[in-house]
């Protein structure tokens, strides 16, 4: 043992990696934001105004999830193994709300923006598995109150979980990968420009198209997640972080 710690590795992911398990991405032409507005679904705001239609929106998000034909693919099972059988730490981070990461296999994992399976109580903050349809009058199982459940999930102007543990663990990674995300959303977007102000990070872009942000990275590669991540994760369990520098 020479007592040197394993490097470890972070991982970004967004709507891509699930675009291929049938899951809608947001920003693409035929994405989510194409075809509901994000100021009536997707901020504080509009759940104040109308929580019937953004429990619409979620409760429709969260019957295709539970609905059977969704399940996670090569890119999700590609990224449970590293996780397995890399000797250092690997921290998933994901803007998703869909559990595909965790029905993979993996476990060191961070779900940035929420969990479309969960909700919780704005009386007494509670939080809770939920996967049937959510309604306005519901009732919280903690403190019984009425009306005051909403989805455990990030809208813009609100914080995202855990930030101070994400920035932490980008210091001191040695590689940080970004996958199937359009880098359109901060604080995740500025993830990369952290990591590598350590200096000796290893950066690698894995996405179906040049993101926002792509000029940033050390390496890229384009193609299909379910293609790309399989092939980066042997070759990063094969030949280690070193040799992609
Ligand atoms: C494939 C593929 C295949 C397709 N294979 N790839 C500057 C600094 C900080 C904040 C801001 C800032 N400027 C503005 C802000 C505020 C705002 C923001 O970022 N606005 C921008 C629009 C400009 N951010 C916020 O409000 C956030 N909170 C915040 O900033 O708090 C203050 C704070 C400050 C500083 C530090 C810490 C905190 C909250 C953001 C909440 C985002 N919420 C959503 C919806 C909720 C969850 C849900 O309903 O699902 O989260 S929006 C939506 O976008 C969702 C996603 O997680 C997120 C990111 O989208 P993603 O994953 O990148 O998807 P797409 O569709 O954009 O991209 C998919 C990619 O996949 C594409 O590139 C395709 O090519 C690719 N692809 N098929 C591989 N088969």
């Amino acid at each position: 043992m020479s007592g040197k710690r394993a490097p470890s590795i972070v991982i970004l992911t967004g709507a891509g990696i699930s675009k291929e398990s049938g899951l809608d991405t947001f920003r693409d032409a035929d994405g989510i934001w194409a075809r509901v507005r994000i100021e009536d679904v997707a901020t504080p705001e509009a759940f104040a105004r109308d929580p019937g239609r953004v429990h619409a929106f979620y409760n429709a998000r969260r019957e295709k999830l539970t609905g059977g034909a969704i399940v996670p693919n090569a890119a999700h099972t590609a990224l449970a193994r590293l996780e397995a059988e890399w000797p250092g730490e690997v921290f998933l981070v994901t803007q998703n709300i869909d559990d595909l990461h965790e029905r993979a296999g993996s476990t060191n994992l961070l779900h940035m923006h929420g969990e479309l399976l969960k909700v919780r109580c704005t009386a007494c903050g509670e939080m809770m598995e939920w996967r049937a349809s959510l309604a306005v009058e519901d009732t919280c199982s903690a403190c019984g109150r009425g009306g005051g459940l909403r989805p455990h999930v990030v809208w813009f102007g609100e914080m995202p979980f855990e930030m101070e543990h994400i920035f932490e663990t980008l210091s001191d990674c040695a590689m940080f990968v970004s996958i199937g995300t359009s880098g359109n959303v901060y604080p995740a977007a500025g993830f990369v420009s952290h990591a590598r102000q350590s200096g000796t990070v290893h950066t690698a872009e894995l996405n179906l198209e040049p993101s926002e942000g792509a000029s940033i990275f050390a390496e890229t590669v384009y193609g299909p997640a379910t293609e790309v991540v399989p092939d980066f994760v042997d070759r990063v369990l094969r030949e280690g972080i070193s040799a992609l520098g």
